[in-house]
């Protein structure tokens, strides 16, 4: 539109960080150096098909017994090596590495900021063409600075994130992030190579018509979300049910579809996984907090707040309910009615 200039991730992280006093510019620095590894990442992925040498598996299984493609190593990689030139991080927790990566360079050591990251999420997706991302969550480090960063920092409650975000490599390549004043979203124009603003202050529905879980584990399931799907199923016009069943099997992809469009995604227990399968450090509080600060909620299906659970260990995995405030409510209606019963 004439008149109105595109605003690039770095001018509109600057304007917004005077809002956040504390930061003094190193958040916004911090998330220019996450942009700067997203670009390199989505190239990458972009040539996945012609660049036969990057796509398929490693022969390594990761600490999650999912084998590790090219791609999540290389994702892994980059991400970490532009997070430490940024100076201002002093360890990473990965969903790659099974344990905490500490950054033992004087300037890191006196780093404020940790991060959780899933640096490939829904990799097994590459191959088929199918949008992935790269979900990542900031907190500011609980031990003193100059010492080696400990497991300690990251257990952290999701509510004491200070920044969060997910880039979403799909039909284009989105970054939406928040730092507590809302939720941002930026498109990427290849043609200048910049995260470019597209989405100043993202509002999720109230309520929708989407819901995204996988049905092939519907005997595994708890009776609750049975009974939740069920009810999604029924034909009731005034309430636009039946509803209309969306899922990629990329939570990027499925929660960034329901944040625009309203619905909830749910990956619920199961007999097979009895705490679910996804993972809290990474990928349940960065979701929550984008969530929570679109209008939007997140539970673990028991009345448990996502952000507010105490975190045992790095890797450690919740039941995830999340989306548009009304469907997450009436889920956890049915789960409180019906529980795990079978
Ligand atoms: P399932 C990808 O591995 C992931 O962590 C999420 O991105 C995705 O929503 C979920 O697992 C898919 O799991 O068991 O339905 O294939």
């Amino acid at each position: 539109m004439a008149g109105t200039r595109i605003l690039t991730l770095n001018e509109v992280i600057i304007q917004k960080q005077s809002a956040f006093p504390y930061a003094k510019g190193e958040l916004s620095r911090l998330l220019s150096h996450i942009g700067l590894a997203a670009k390199i990442v989505n190239n990458m992925i972009n040539k996945a098909g012609l660049e036969t040498s990057i796509i398929g598996e490693t022969e390594s299984i990761n600490i999650q017994g999912e084998n590790q493609q090219k791609l999540d190593v290389y994702a892994d990689e980059t991400f970490t090596k532009a997070i430490q030139a940024s100076g201002l991080v002093c360890g990473i927790a990965s969903e790659e590495c099974d344990e905490i990566t500490v950054f033992d360079d004087d300037l890191s050591r006196d780093g404020n900021y940790v991060i959780c990251m899933d640096p490939l999420d829904g990799s097994s997706n590459i191959d088929v063409n199918v949008s992935v991302g790269t979900i990542f969550s900031v907190y500011r480090r609980t031990t003193p600075h100059g010492q080696k960063v400990t497991k300690k920092d990251f257990l952290q409650q999701g509510n004491k994130q200070v920044a969060a975000g997910y880039i979403i490599y799909g039909s284009s390549t989105m970054l939406v992030y928040t730092t507590g004043l809302g939720t941002t979203g930026f498109t990427y124009d290849p043609s200048i190579g910049e995260f470019c603003l597209s989405h100043y202050f993202m509002v999720t529905p109230k309520t929708g018509k989407i819901y995204s879980i996988n049905e092939g584990n519907y005997i595994k399931f708890p009776l609750g979300v049975k009974k939740y799907i069920k009810y999604c199923q029924e034909n009731d016009p005034e309430s636009s049910r039946p509803y209309t069943s969306r899922y990629i099997g990329s939570l990027v992809a499925d929660f960034h579809r329901n944040l625009l469009k309203g619905g909830i995604y749910i990956y619920p227990k199961t007999a097979s996984a009895p705490n679910g399968k996804l993972r809290l450090l990474y990928e349940c509080n960065p979701i929550a907090f984008l969530a929570e600060q679109a209008g939007g909620m997140a539970t673990d299906g028991y009345g448990n707040r996502i952000l507010d659970i105490q975190p045992k260990d790095i890797h450690q995995r919740v039941p995830f309910f999340t989306g548009a405030k009304a469907m997450v409510e009436k889920a956890e209606e049915f789960m409180k009615e019906f529980g795990d019963g079978e």
